[in-house]
């Protein structure tokens, strides 16, 4: 006989959960023979736990089924694994606390491998379990078998497979422990289907997490504040241990004393305001090379909350001017001294340890160091404030050219925005004037991309947005960035997700072309055509017509008449929507097909 399917209506699901709340003898049944996969649900919730993103499988389809019993364990739906894994990451940056993903056995965990490997690079506390026939099958080498664990190894910051049902909880309240302990990163643990169809025997209790809210002794921070108060050209360079600690105003407060300049080094949190005038971007992603002006610039430095230098081609030479003295704190013992030596070193909590330096700079500095503190502040800000001035006014020159530079869509942003949006940026090339227009000052409203796997953009706003379900929620792409995970739209739709992407199309990929320039300098290498393989535009890609067929409504903008209603319309309309930012992007779709001989 055929099963009948009912489709599963909200009444229909209501009702179904009153029968499972009213049904007490069918609870006391289902506690007194609780098995592994209700357990696992349990733990999650005792947790605090109250989403699971994912992408389903035959092994885990026991506890899937179980997510029944336990509505407020919401399951986020997304179409491949890198998407689950991005939202994940997302909703974990932008609530501070761990973040549950679930992925299918072997397929599904090489799906997920670039997007964990993008977590563990920006300290994600992700706890990512994914499913596996059976211990007993192990020695089968079956369909879909796999060395999970090992698989997993190198993108996490712990990685087992659960082998004994009395060590389920054990093993995941473990995994939950060290994701969230300082230094923060992605878990995976596999769940096999025997043991969460074994008897539960463990007792569900919340996992126990470590304080790390450590200051330095006395002397130490003596120490720090002699050479810094003695400095003549102190230097700061901060990453997202700062913001992981909530040290945005004792690290401003420290910059101020000292009259610093702030670099943010492999940084992708606010951690101090944009608009701040001692505040000055960021050092190089790409080549060492173009941080060294900065690195070298300064007698004493402060580094706080990461590490030197997170290039991708970092410098291999000393970064620091030669004699100028190092101090670094964080709770991340690996990262200090990592590549390059320091003076003083303190494993400690930026928030405690900066608020404990001011107060003793405040005593330690003379009236003549306070004194040149603040000429030194006085000038920075004027040669920050004479750098905008210039951007904008080269902003102008191309204000009204056709392709759009994307610099005329972020002022118009600015003025349509609203004062507690928050921006998920994954804009590459288009990033800057982001920034520019709208420079991110409070804590947990702007979160860029980090790690350097693409396609974070689209899921990543769909994470911040299940976080802060009231704010309006802006993720910016690339149009390559966003071809890696475009299924997360259907994500945004399904659960209602009142997301505004904004895809940055200049039909390129134009971080690889600005590259393959420096590639070409470096070398000797006359300036010729970029490689056809960096050139989006041919076929044209019409994320328009890509979002409507996932339910998500849209507009292509090509002009710049079209921007503003575009932004109105956005910003009014009830549900994800989606602008097509078509801009230049030095493309040469007349080649394609021409010299290639494709
Ligand atoms: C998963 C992954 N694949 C490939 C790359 C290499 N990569 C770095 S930047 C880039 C181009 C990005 O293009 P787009 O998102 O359109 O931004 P644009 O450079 O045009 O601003 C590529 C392919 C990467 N970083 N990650
Ligand atoms: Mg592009």
């Amino acid at each position: 006989m055929a099963l009948e399917v009912i489709p599963m209506t909200r009444r229909r699901y209501n009702s179904f959960q009153s029968y499972i709340r009213n049904e007490s003898s069918r609870k006391e049944q289902l506690m007194a023979n609780k098995t592994g996969r209700f357990a696992i649900l349990e733990q999650f919730l005792a947790d605090g736990i109250h989403y699971m993103f994912g992408n389903p499988g035959t092994s885990e389809e026991g506890f899937l089924d179980a997510l029944w019993d336990y509505p407020d364990l919401k399951y986020i739906l997304t179409l491949q694994e890198s998407v689950a894994v991005m939202a994940a990451d997302g909703y974990a940056r932008a609530t501070q606390k761990p973040a549950l993903v679930q992925i299918h056995s072997t397929p599904g965990l090489g799906n997920a491998i670039g997007a964990l490997y993008q977590a563990k690079r920006g300290h994600s506390p992700l706890v990512v379990i994914g499913g596996d026939a059976g211990i007993k099958y192990q020695a089968m080498d079956a369909q879909m078998a796999g060395d999970l664990v090992a698989f997993a190894k190198p993108v996490t910051k712990w990685s087992t497979m659960v082998m004994e049902p009395s060590s389920l909880l054990r093993v995941l309240r473990r995994a939950i422990k060290i994701a969230a302990t300082p230094p923060a990163g992605p878990v995976y643990v596999c769940v096999p289907v025997d043991i969460l169809d074994a008897p539960a025997v463990e007792e569900v209790r919340p996992t126990s997490f470590p304080s790390t809210k450590v200051v330095p002794d006395e002397a130490s921070l003596k120490t720090a504040a002699a050479l810094l108060a003695a400095a003549e050209k102190p230097m700061v360079f901060v990453g997202d241990g700062v913001a992981f600690s909530g040290a945005q105003d004792e690290l401003t407060r420290v910059a101020e004393l000292l009259g610093a300049e702030v670099w943010s080094a492999d940084a992708g949190e606010l951690n101090m305001s944009y608009a701040h005038p001692l505040y000055q971007g960021s050092t190089g992603h790409m080549f060492g090379y173009q941080s060294l002006p900065t690195t070298s610039k300064g007698d004493v430095n402060l580094v706080c909350g990461t590490y030197m230098l997170p290039e991708v081609f970092p410098e291999l030479g000393d970064i620091f001017k030669p004699g100028a003295k190092i101090i670094h704190i964080d709770l991340n013992a690996y990262e200090i001294a990592k590549n390059h030596p320091v003076d003083l070193g303190m494993v400690s909590d930026p928030k405690l340890t900066l608020a404990k330096l001011a107060a003793v700079l405040e005593a330690a500095m003379t009236t003549q160091q306070k004194e040149a503190a603040r000429a030194r502040t006085a000038e920075i800000a004027t040669a920050k404030r004479a750098k905008h001035e210039r951007e904008l006014e080269a902003d102008k020159q191309v204000w009204d050219t056709v392709p759009l530079h994307f610099s005329r869509f972020a002022e118009e942003l600015a003025a349509q925005l609203p004062k507690n949006a928050i921006i998920f940026d994954e804009a590459l090339t288009n990033s800057p004037p982001i920034t520019r227009y709208i420079p991110p000052s409070q804590p947990g409203h702007y979160f860029l991309t980090r790690g350097g796997s693409l396609g974070v953009g689209i899921p990543g706003a769909i994470g911040v947005k299940i976080a802060n379900p009231d704010k309006t929620v802006i993720g910016f792409s690339g149009d390559g960035g966003a071809m890696y995970t475009i299924q997360a739209l259907w994500s945004a739709v399904r659960h209602n997700l009142d997301v505004k992407f904004v895809i940055c199309n200049n039909r390129s990929y134009k971080l690889l072309q600005l590259n393959v320039l420096a590639y070409w300098r470096e070398r000797g290498i006359p300036q010729h055509d970029y490689p056809l393989s960096f050139d989006l535009s041919k076929p044209a890609i019409r994320f328009d017509d890509m979002a409507r067929s996932m339910g998500v409504e849209a507009v292509r903008v090509e002009k710049p008449e079209q921007i503003a209603p575009a932004i109105k319309r956005a910003l009014s309309h009830d549900g994800p929507f989606l602008i097509d930012l078509v801009l230049e992007g030095n493309v040469h779709p007349e080649m394609i097909g021409v010299r290639c001989g494709q």
